[in-house]
Order: structure tokens, then C-alpha cells, then sequence
């Protein structure tokens, strides 16, 4: 029973005539298509040779199908390996490398493209599914039988593996396992008191924690249903809301809301609930909401590696600025960075956490995992507080992180990627503050000769190396990098002088 899927299906498959989404092109997904759907998936799967902790690397368009792709994943207990469709040839080649799967699901606009480079890497086979549903793997998921056993799992067995990057080296596969996903699932359904009355509205990405676990699994948890979208786009978001209950965004998509003349209390008086998180929301965005709303938004805070670790009560203040309080059966302590020391209330130290949402640790880095705990605690490399409440503030980061509409950059990759050209004597990658996608990349770079100094030729030089959103939104040159008397480059001051790149009116 400790597979996901059954414990998500012994809530739901008492209400299989109940509709679990509303798709894009206008139809309509019952609970008794995803018992079957997901079944013939799993069908598939095995009879392609996928074995139990065989690993499926999925990198398509969202879409239903890829959602009951992961769910057949969990119930033939396969390790489902979503990947971001913005992910270059180049970052695929490390992923598969290092994942090793034995499936590589591909949109069928770039099978080709996907083939070759796995073919060359001596890898796995491909198999193709798109968003309407064409593609290989549909077409045989299609005349897959629609009945399956569900394979027992144990709480520790692993569901899925998210990428993460890092401040050094390449990105670090997190293994979730069945027993992580469930647990966070059922808190959260409970905490933000989700029934199967809410009509969500999903607008998130489904390759990541946000839209995947925490949106999808909380709503199969309490049996509702969703609005799935393929993206934010603003106007869809506005014209879809009347139907929903409920809505989950990164800071990015509150902001685009507010930018809406027409956004106003009339349009949300039936939902009951708006979720934010994966990045800071502001204060003023916090407050501005609820003044044009009559809504308070409540902010939550997660990691790929453990989920959601606190959240703003449902009932009870939501304060502005802070992630709130530790969920449910989950500890979280305040540590000093260099000791590992318990600090006092109100101390600003690392954020650090204990629960059953924890990951099981690095795909095939040990090493890596170990340094990354402390006393059984997970060392988040966020910086906070919490305060005599016990609600948690985070007021920045231990880690060299940006975080751009919601998504990581690590500006060690992308100063990697910059480096690399000949033109460049020196580079530091920064995020500065943006007022659409709250922090936004930026390169200061040092060029070999003056007339090297075309951003053009850095960004051009980008496009095959690095996803779009890694690529930075302005290239600056300068003679010099700010540097301590160690020779490392003082990105605080770089920062302070172009704070108001963005901003400036
Ligand atoms: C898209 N682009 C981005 C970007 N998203 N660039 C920087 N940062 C981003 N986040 C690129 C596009 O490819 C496009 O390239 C250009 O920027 C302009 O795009 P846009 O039209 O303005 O952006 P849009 O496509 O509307 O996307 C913005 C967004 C999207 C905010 C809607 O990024 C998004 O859905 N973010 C959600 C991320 C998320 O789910 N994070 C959860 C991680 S889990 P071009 O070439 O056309 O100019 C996690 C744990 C937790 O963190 O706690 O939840
Ligand atoms: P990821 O690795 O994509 O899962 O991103 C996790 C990081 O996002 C965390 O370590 C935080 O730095 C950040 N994050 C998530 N939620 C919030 C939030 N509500 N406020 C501030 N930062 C957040």
C-alpha cells in the first residue's frame, strides 16, 4: 500500500464518474480515465522493458498524457525523470548520462534531434508523445489493456528524480521516494483544507516540485479537480478563474494579475484560496493582492529535496514577508552556518530540515548527500529566522542562486558557459532585482579587447549551451571585477552598483 498511486487512488476511485480535469482543447478527464489511462501506461512500460527502479526520462510539452505517464510510472514502479522542454541537446547529454534511464520519452517535434544524441551516447531507446496526444508511446498506450496491478512499493522505494543545479559542478539528480510524496500530499490536502469540491486552476510547468507534487498530488489527495492549462498566459488565467476554487503560482503570476485592469474582487469572490511560492513574494505584491482582492495570499515554502517545508496557516494571520510555520510532523531549526550551532529565536542562520518530506539523498553522490546533512537535518542553504511565533522569515540565500520567475539559475553555470569564449577575460553572472520576474540574470563581463564588448556575440554564443531562461537578460561590460583581497569576485557590490537596471523608471 505504500505505493503512491494507491494511496492517492483509495481516495479517489469512490468518485470515478467525478471529472479530475478540464483540458485545453475543452474535454473533460473523469477519475475512471485516469485509473485506466495510467493503467495502460504502466502496460506499456513493462512490456518495453521498463523494470521496478528503472528510471523514464520524460521531456515533453505538458499535457494530460504526460500526467498519466507519471502515473503509470508510480504504479509499474518506475523512477519518473521529468525534464524541462527549454533543456538544450547539451544539458540532455548530462542528464541521461548520469540517470542512465532505459526510456526517453521526447516531444515528437525533436524525437529526431533526440534520437541521434542518444544513439551517439550509446543510450536508451526513445519513444515519442505530444501534447494532442500523438506520438509512439500514445499510440501504444492507446491498445495497452486498461487494467493494471499496481506494484507494491515501500515508503523509501524512489518515485521520481528532479535535477537540481549547484553552486559547483553539474546538476544533482534528488531521488523522492514514494513515501516522501505521499506524506507532503496528505499534509498539504489537510493543512489548506482541499476537498472534492475545489476546482483548482493549473497554470504551473509539470517538471518540477510545484506543478507536479505539490498542484497534482494535493489534488488527487482530496479526489477535485483542475483546470489545466499549458501555461500563464494572463488573459486564460483571467478567463479561466470564475470556474475555480483554488489557484497555486510562482510571484510572477500574482504580479501579471495585478497588471490586469479588469482583475478585481468580482473576478475571485467564489475562490477560497490563493497559493504562492518557489520564490519570494514581496510585501507590497502580498498586500497589494488583498487590497484589490479581499484575499490574503498564502506563501509557502519548498525544495525540490524535501517538498514543502513550512506554509502560512489557513486559518490564522498570513504575514506578508514570512513562509509561515513548519508543516505538520516536519522540524525545521536555525543553525549557524560555519558550527551547525541551534541559534536563538530571531538569530539569522541556515535553514535547516527534519520530516518525512526529506529526500533520500543525491542520485549516485553519496558524498554529496552526506555534506549536505547535519545531525539528520537537510542544510537548505537558505538564510532565516523564525520569530516568537515560530514563523519563518527567509531573508536570503547561503547558496549562489537566482531565482527568475520562479526558476534556479546557478550562476556558476552560466559563468562556466561564458567563460568558455575566447572574447571573455572574466565574468560574474548576478540576479538583480525585476519587476516581473522578481530577480532577473545578468553578466558583468571583462572583454580581452574593448571591441570584444558586443553582447550579441555573448548571447549568440549561449542559445546552443543553455536553456532560455538561464540566458541572461543584459550583458554589461566593465574594465575590472570588484574583487576582496582573497581575489574573489565581490558579487554584493556588483549587485549594489546596477541594483536599479530593472527598476528605473
Ligand atoms: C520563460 N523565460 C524565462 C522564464 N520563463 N526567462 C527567465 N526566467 C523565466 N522564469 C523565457 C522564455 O523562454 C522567453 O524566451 C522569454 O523568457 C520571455 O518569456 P515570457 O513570455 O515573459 O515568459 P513566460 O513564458 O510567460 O514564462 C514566465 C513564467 C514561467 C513565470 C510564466 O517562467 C513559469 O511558469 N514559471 C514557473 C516556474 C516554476 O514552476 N517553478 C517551480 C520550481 S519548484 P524568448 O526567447 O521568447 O525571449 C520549486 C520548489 C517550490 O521551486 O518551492 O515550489
Ligand atoms: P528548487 O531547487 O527549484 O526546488 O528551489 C528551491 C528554492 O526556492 C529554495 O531553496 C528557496 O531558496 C526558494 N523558495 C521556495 N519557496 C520560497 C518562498 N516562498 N520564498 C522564498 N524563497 C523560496
Amino acid at each position: 500500500m505504500s505505493n503512491l498511486y494507491s494511496r492517492l487512488a483509495a481516495d479517489f476511485s469512490s468518485n470515478l464518474d467525478r471529472i479530475f480535469a478540464w483540458l485545453p482543447d475543452g474535454s473533460m478527464l473523469h477519475y475512471a480515465d485516469v485509473e485506466t489511462q495510467s493503467a495502460r501506461y504502466a502496460n506499456v512500460l513493462c512490456d518495453l522493458g521498463v523494470g521496478i527502479g528503472d528510471r523514464v526520462a520524460v521531456q515533453v510539452e505538458k499535457s494530460a498524457e504526460m500526467l498519466m505517464l507519471y502515473l503509470g510510472c508510480l504504479r509499474a514502479g518506475a523512477v519518473f525523470l521529468p525534464l524541462n522542454p527549454a533543456y538544450t541537446t547539451g544539458e540532455l547529454e548530462y542528464f541521461t548520462g548520469d540517470a542512465e534511464p532505459s526510456l526517453f520519452v521526447a516531444d515528437p517535434a525533436v524525437a529526431e534531434k533526440i534520437g541521434a544524441m542518444q544513439s551517439a551516447a550509446g543510450l536508451v531507446r526513445v519513444e515519442t508523445l505530444g501534447a494532442a496526444g500523438e506520438g509512439t508511446l500514445a499510440a501504444l498506450a492507446h491498445q495497452a489493456p486498461s487494467g493494471f496491478e499496481t506494484v507494491a512499493r515501500d515508503e523509501d522505494d524512489l518515485a521520481a528524480i528532479l535535477y537540481t543545479s549547484g553552486t559547483t559542478g553539474r546538476s544533482k539528480g534528488a531521488m523522492l521516494s514514494h513515501g516522501n510524496l505521499a506524506s507532503n500530499a496528505f499534509t498539504l490536502r489537510d493543512l489548506w483544507q482541499f476537498t472534492a469540491d475545489d476546482v483548482l486552476l493549473h497554470a504551473l510547468p509539470i517538471f518540477h516540485t510545484h506543478g507536479l507534487f505539490v498542484a497534482t498530488n494535493v489534488t488527487l489527495a482530496c479526489g477535485g479537480a483542475m483546470i489545466f492549462l499549458p501555461r500563464f498566459e494572463t488573459e486564460a488565467v483571467v478567463a479561466a478563474l470564475p470556474r475555480a476554487t483554488v489557484m497555486m503560482g510562482v510571484p510572477t503570476f500574482y504580479i501579471r494579475l495585478l497588471g490586469e485592469t479588469g482583475f478585481d474582487r468580482d473576478l475571485v469572490a467564489h475562490m477560497r484560496l490563493f497559493i504562492s511560492g518557489s520564490a519570494p513574494l514581496a510585501p507590497d505584491v502580498h498586500r497589494e493582492f488583498e487590497a484589490r482582492t479581499g484575499h490574503a495570499i498564502l506563501e509557502r515554502y519548498g525544495m525540490t529535496e524535501t517538498n514543502m517545508n513550512t506554509s502560512n496557516p489557513y486559518d490564522g494571520d498570513r504575514i506578508p514577508g514570512t513562509v509561515g510555520l513548519p508543516l505538520p510532523g516536519i522540524e525545521i531549526r536555525i543553525a549557524d552556518p560555519a558550527t551547525g550551532r541551534e541559534l536563538q529565536q530571531g538569530e539569522v542562520g541556515v535553514i535547516e530540515i527534519r520530516g518525512p518530506n526529506v529526500f533520500q539523498g543525491y542520485w549516485r553522490q553519496p558524498e554529496k548527500t552526506a555534506a549536505e546533512f547535519r545531525d539528520g537535518f537537510f542544510i537548505s542553504g537558505d538564510l532565516g529566522r523564525c520569530d516568537q511565533r515560530c514563523y519563518v522569515s527567509i531573508v536570503g540565500r547561503e547558496k549562489d542562486l537566482i531565482i527568475a520567475g520562479g526558476f534556479n539559475v546557478y550562476p556558476a553555470e552560466v559563468e562556466d558557459a561564458i567563460g568558455e569564449l575566447q572574447e571573455v577575460r572574466e565574468v560574474a553572472v548576478i540576479g538583480l532585482p525585476h519587476p516581473d520576474l522578481g530577480e532577473a540574470v545578468v553578466a558583468v563581463v571583462v572583454p580581452r579587447e574593448p571591441a570584444f564588448a558586443d553582447p550579441a556575440i555573448i548571447c549568440d554564443a549561449l542559445v546552443e549551451k543553455l536553456a532560455r531562461f538561464k540566458q541572461p537578460r543584459q550583458v554589461l561590460f566593465t574594465t575590472e571585477l570588484p574583487k576582496n583581497a582573497m581575489g574573489k569576485v565581490q558579487k554584493a557590490t556588483l549587485r549594489k552598483r546596477h541594483a536599479s537596471l530593472f527598476t528605473a523608471s
